[in-house]
């Protein structure tokens, strides 16, 4: 079971993860604990578009000649750090929303989405979900030139059909159950 292979091989990319806030850590830990799983390199910092505005354009300037390949972003807020970044580099930039305050990732979500054209941002869907879909589209970035990290990628997606199928199977017979005493 790809989920619980502790052996897995370094794969040859390297992704910056960045987060606007050290709270933000639980949601991004959904992502960290994906791109471990799959042997992704990977480096984790803490900026901000707003609070450290500088250090977060020179993460930015910096990031193709330390080697990434692409970079996640996470923030919450009037988020902008995803958006910030793209604007300085020519590497894919991924987004995460992260929940945060009054309304809970929608600004977030909304602020990240709606780039204007020629600074695209893959921004995923807010929160955990979100953050391990970051994760996975990194993968898949990185596996058109990494053949054995594409080979794990088949075996994630078979057990997601095989979980489906297990469950419907359970569900089917206690449905067909429940309608035999109506
Ligand atoms: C954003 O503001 C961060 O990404 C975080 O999601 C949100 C709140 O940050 P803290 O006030 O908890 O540091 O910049």
């Amino acid at each position: 079971m790809l989920f619980n292979n502790k052996e897995v091989a370094v794969a040859k990319g390297k992704v910056g993860v960045i987060m606007g806030s050290e709270s933000d850590l639980d949601v991004i830990m959904e992502c960290i604990k994906l791109l471990k799983l799959f042997g992704v390199n990977f480096e984790v910092d803490v900026t901000s578009a707003h609070r450290s505005p500088k250090k977060t354009h020179e993460y930015a300037r910096k990031a193709a000649q330390r080697g990434f390949n692409l970079i996640i972003a996470a923030a919450g807020g009037s988020a902008h750090l995803a958006g910030v970044i793209a604007a300085e580099t020519t590497l894919p930039v991924i987004a995460i929303p992260v929940p945060s305050g009054e309304l809970r990732g929608v600004d977030a979500l909304l602020s990240t989405v709606q780039m204007p054209k020629g600074v695209p941002v893959a921004t995923m869907g807010i929160g955990k979900s979100g953050a391990a879909n970051a994760a996975l589209l990194a993968i898949q970035i990185l596996s058109l030139s990494d053949a054995p990290l594409r080979k794990k990628l088949h075996g994630f997606k078979k057990e997601l059909a095989d979980r489906v199928s297990e469950v419907s199977g359970k569900t089917k017979k206690n449905l067909e159950k429940i309608i035999e005493k109506i």
